[in-house]
Formats: structure tokens, sequence, C-alpha cells
């Protein structure tokens, strides 16, 4: 096959003073942090949607990428063609891992029929291109949002039709995942959520959602796949009100339909801010509940208000994530995933390597940062003792259940009032993370 990217070789760690810009300045993927390959921690994902099917557009006007491998056409074999050179590019990045929804990678058929059989078609490609790379796949998903039939959602569709028509692709989905070795697969929410309440049963709506997430978690144990579910919060975009609006909202409905021990939790950061939170925010609420499965890696701008998806690039940010990925035992199944997408300003072929390198080492910045916070221990310890008044004593009683409010009446009584409290010192401790930033 000719090149795709001629002028392109494969990409190298060269060190921070490197001024080379197709080089890792950071991510040197051998080196050893906490007791693990920056490899292993990071497990690198590209994703197809946006960096093989992206195009530029939006809704102001049509898309500005230069793609010279891609006939434009939506042939299966122009699909074959974009899939080798999708190898070619993750080959030369260097990442471990890819992602990709059923529809990205194969062309939509007339049928569901020909929609299954052009993806098998494509599925071969993919899967000699993974033994011929050793490239993996972290995740595969269903696209049940684009086809103008699941304009009422999918799962959640108002039409018993189209929710067996998800069904048979979430189905198929699986099956290619499977058959790929996929350590995972995910549900993002799509349209499954609203864009007025007038025209919707909502109780409905999410007891059938969670009708086909057991219908999956079913399958899944039939053939034998024993990949990662995960479900991927989303508050709004394209719908009003996404049903999986946070990781807090995602916990209680996975409990409340007894999904919880099925599925973990896939947090991008654009949804963490769409939703009015923090990624950190985020990941501590899926990682408390042992829910912290993957990140899509990437971030919003501060001044537009809807998922742009750009590569993440703050230091801070990845430090942070770092952190609480860290501090609930780092990813195992799940990856740092690049649902990101270069601007539509920058359309040359080169700028999907640009960002890419630039996101990789964002993070490989920011998982070293976040292992000296925690070699260093003053976070953690500061952490510790302010919470040491439940550590003995009264506090200890109180979180063993021994008491009653009749009891710390008595004692309160007795002793006039509480301890002094002391200072949060917030200050203190943004300066503590500057110190290593
Ligand atoms: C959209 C989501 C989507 C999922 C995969 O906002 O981020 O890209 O990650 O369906
Ligand atoms: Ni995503
Ligand atoms: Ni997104």
């Amino acid at each position: 096959m000719k090149s795709a990217f001629p002028d392109i070789s494969k990409i190298k760690f060269e060190g921070p003073t490197s001024r080379n810009p197709l080089a890792f300045k950071h991510y040197n993927a051998g080196e050893i942090v906490e007791g693990k390959t920056l490899r292993d921690h990071l497990r690198f994902a590209v994703v197809y949607w946006h960096t093989f099917r992206g195009t530029g557009s939006d809704p102001f006007g049509p898309g500005t990428a230069i793609r010279p491998w891609d006939d434009g056409s939506n042939s299966v074999s122009n699909s074959q063609n974009r899939a080798r050179v999708a190898f070619e590019f993750m080959e030369k990045l260097g990442a471990p891992f890819y992602a990709f929804h059923d529809r990205d990678v194969a062309p939509e058929g007339k049928t569901l029929r020909e929609c299954h059989n052009n993806l098998d078609a494509v599925v071969k490609v993919l899967k000699s291109e993974q033994k011929r790379t050793g490239i993996k796949l972290l995740w595969g998903t269903a696209n049940l949002f684009s086809n103008p039939r699941y304009v009422h959602g999918a799962a959640t569709s108002c039409n018993a039709d189209v929710f067996a028509y998800a069904a048979a692709q979430v189905k198929k989905a699986i099956e290619v995942t499977h058959e790929l070795g996929g350590a995972g697969y995910t549900f993002w929410g799509g349209r499954e959520g609203y864009s007025t309440l007038l025209n919707i049963d909502m109780k409905r709506e999410l007891d059938n959602l969670a009708r086909l997430l057991h219908l999956a978690v079913d399958y899944k144990k039939q053939i034998g796949f024993k990949g990662q579910f995960y479900i991927e919060p989303k508050p709004k975009e394209p719908t009003r009100h996404q049903y999986d609006s946070d990781a807090a909202a995602c916990l209680n409905f996975l409990r409340e339909y007894d999904l919880l021990p099925h599925l973990k939790l896939n947090i991008e950061t654009n949804h963490a801010t769409l939703a009015g939170h923090t990624m950190q925010h985020e990941l501590e609420v899926a990682g408390a509940a042992g829910a912290l499965g993957s990140i899509d890696a990437n971030t919003g701008d501060e001044l537009i208000g809807w998922d742009t998806d750009q590569f993440p690039t703050s230091i801070y940010l990845t430090t942070y994530t770092m952190l609480a990925i860290l501090k609930y035992g780092g990813l195992t199944t799940g990856g740092v995933n690049f649902d990101a997408k270069v601007r539509r300003e920058s359309f040359e072929p080169v700028d999907l390597f640009h960002a890419h390198i630039g996101g990789m080492d964002a993070f490989a910045r920011g998982m070293k940062i976040a292992a000296a916070i925690r070699k260093d221990g003053r976070l953690e310890k500061f952490v510790r003792q302010r919470y040491a008044s439940w550590d003995s004593g009264l506090g200890v009683k109180i979180k063993s259940g021994k008491t009653s409010l009749k009891e710390l009446e008595a004692y309160m009584l007795k002793k006039g009032n509480a301890d002094a409290n002391t200072s949060g010192r917030q200050e203190f401790l943004e300066n503590l993370i500057n110190e290593f930033i």
C-alpha cells in the first residue's frame, strides 16, 4: 500500500530540550513511573470517528480537512483502505490502542443485513492490521444516533421497532468487539434524552434504557466476551437533557436497575465541564463508587458552551486527572482515549500528528507530576491529618455506628462546645501543586 504519510517517520522520544514538532518531549513509552511503564499506565487510544472520519464541518460550513487517501465515497473498499491508513497513523504515532463506532469503520447499508456485511468486510482488515502492528482495540461501540431512525432516541425511542434495530446493532457491535479482542465496550447516550418533556414518558424511557443494557449484559455472558462495559456520562448535546447526565446520575441509574456490577464509567473531560463539574470531580465520584473505568481525554473551550472536543494540553488538567486515576488504582481495562478533534482550521494530515503528540506529552507530564506529588507525600499527609479526629476516640465511635443522637448530645452538653477548626489551607495547597508544575 502507498504510504499516506510519506514524510513522517515513527515519532520518537527526544526529551524536553528537543525542538522537533514531530517528537515526544515527555512521553517516553518505556519509562517506569510508580512501578509501571508510561505505556501501561496511560494506555493511549486514538478514536476512529474524529481522527479518520472527522471532516471539519460545523453548522456554518462544510468540511475543510485534506485527506488525500480518502476518495470521499461510501464504498467498502474506501473504508478498508482508510482502515489501513488508520493503522499506519497509529503505528507511526506509537499509540497502543484505538476505539471505534460500528458506523465509523464501515458504511451503513440499506438493510441491517447489508450493514452487518459491510462491517464484517472492514473488520477483516482491522483484524489483520491489529495482528500486523500489535495495536489493540480499547473499546468498540455502536452509533445509535446518526441515522434518522434514531430521531427519538434508540433504547429510549417511543418506537419499539427502533429499540429492536438498536438492539441488533448493539449485538453485532459487541460481537465484532469480541472478535477483535476489545478490552471494553462503551455505551454513550447518543439521543437518549429529550428536547421537551411535553411528549415524554420518562419512566418508560429509563426502564427501556436499562432493558437494553441488561440484554447486552446477558449477551456478553452468552458469547463469553470478557471486556469491560462502560457507560459515558454527558449532560446535554445533542438533546437538551441526556439521561446519563453526569457520573452521579449514571451511578444512581445503574444502582436503581441492578446494573452497577456490570458497568463502569467512561469519564470525558468536556462532558464533565458541560455538566458544570470539573474532570477531577467526575473522576472522584466514579472512583469513590469503585466504578472508574476509562477516560475520554479532551477539553472544552471556556468561552464556548458545547462539546468542542479539543486535544488536552493543560498540564493542570492532566495532573489533576492523573492524581485521581492513580488514587483509585490506575487504569486497568480502560485507557486515555483521545475523543478529540483537530480544529477546522487545522486541515492538513500533519495536524493529526501534532494534536496527538501534544495530548500524549501533556498526559505524560501530568502523570510524572502526579507521581512526584504522591512521592513527596505532603498533599496526602495534609488530607490525612485534616481528618485525624475520625481516627481515634469519638470519631471512631461514630464511624462504627455505636452511638446515638442522645449520646452525642450528652457528650456535647458535658464538653460545652466543639474543638476549634483548623484552616483548610487552599492557597497553601495550590502553591504546593505549583511547586511541581
Ligand atoms: C460524544 C461522545 C462520543 C462517545 C462515543 O459526545 O463523546 O464520542 O465517546 O460514542
Ligand atoms: Ni466520548
Ligand atoms: Ni463527547
